[in-house]
């Protein structure tokens, strides 16, 4: 683990350089605290700091308040090593946002446990913060494809919406729906029929731009959100569904195909959300109903 120390006395900063490596450190080193808050400040910043109370350019409380007030993150976990030791000198540096206090001169032992205090809030800090992503990730996801949710890609269409209406420019969005699904089911199995739809994913994802959006509406109907197109965006769209037509999915050798059918509608920079759905919703009905494997806005 990385440790940033932070000490214009260089003895003292030599010393404890010294002692962290020894103690299984990777040490980073500030000579006063304008210099500590730059590194502070890079993305790859160490997340547990040993600073000096009294520096030149900016102490080390003034760098505690500073890194407290940039991000309401706890991080970096802060101990403050200083000679200034009384009472109300430790009340005002914790005050201030340091995570642990210890008087000069100290004694190796506690500072070793206290940095190892450090240590493993970082460790949780960073286990809790994997956990939340994990977490997030499933809220937003669709567990058997990986492509966003229906949730998560109605709010993106939400907010790519509001950015058309508010900076202008275009936005279309297809409903894709396999045909005749059911009987993918009925005459393969439940679990090719897993695979056909991971299958369209891959296809739709290998053809969409960066910047287009792919979600998981339920069931076989997804929503392709695609930025910067217009009312002449079917050739998108008919290329999507011309792709997933020529594709054979196989499952356990036996090729499989299908054909999706496809609902656009492209928006004006008025529709709401709900209407531009329902427009595309429409369209998916139409396509449904003139023969499906096509494309209809
Ligand atoms: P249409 O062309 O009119 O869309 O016919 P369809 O058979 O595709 O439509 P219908 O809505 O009747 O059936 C959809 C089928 O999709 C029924 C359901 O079992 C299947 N399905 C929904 N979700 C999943 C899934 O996660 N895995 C599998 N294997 N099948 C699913
Ligand atoms: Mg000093
Ligand atoms: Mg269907
Ligand atoms: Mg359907």
């Amino acid at each position: 683990m990385r440790i940033l120390i932070a000490d214009d006395d260089v003895t003292s900063r030599t010393m404890l350089t010294g002692l962290m490596k020894r103690w299984g450190y990777d040490v980073v080193e500030a000579i006063d605290g304008a210099q500590a808050w730059e590194e502070l400040q890079k993305s790859d910043a160490p997340k547990l700091a040993v600073l000096d109370w009294v520096m030149p350019v900016m102490d080390g409380v003034e760098v505690i308040r500073q890194v407290r007030a940039r991000s309401a993150e706890h991080l970096p976990y802060i101990l403050l090593l200083t000679a200034k030791n009384g009472t109300d000198d430790v009340i005002r540096g914790l005050d201030a946002g340091a995570d642990d206090y210890v008087g000069k001169p100290f004694s190796l032992g506690e500072l070793r446990a206290r940095i190892q205090v450090g240590r493993r809030t970082v460790e949780l800090h960073s286990r809790l913060q994997e956990t939340q992503e994990a977490l997030n990730h499933q809220a937003t996801h669709d567990p058997l494809t990986g492509v966003m949710n229906r949730r998560a890609i109605i709010d993106h269409l939400e907010k790519e919406l509001s950015r058309v209406k508010r900076d202008g420019g275009s936005l279309s969005i297809g409903i894709l729906d396999i045909d005749h699904f059911k009987r993918v089911n009925d005459r393969y199995g439940h679990q090719t029929g897993d695979e056909v739809l991971c299958g369209c994913v891959g296809v739709l994802g290998g053809l969409l731009r960066d910047y287009d959006l792919l979600g998981r509406l339920g069931g076989e109907e997804f929503l392709v959100v695609a930025p910067g197109t217009g009312d002449d965006c079917n050739h998108l769209y008919e290329r999507l569904r011309a792709a997933i037509a020529s594709t054979k999915f196989t499952s356990r050798a036996k090729p499989v195909s299908v054909t999706v059918s496809i609902g656009v509608a492209a928006c004006d920079g008025t529709a709401g959300l709900d209407e531009l759905l329902a427009a595309a919703d429409d369209a998916l009905y139409r396509a449904k109903r003139s023969g499906r494997d096509r494309v209809v806005q």
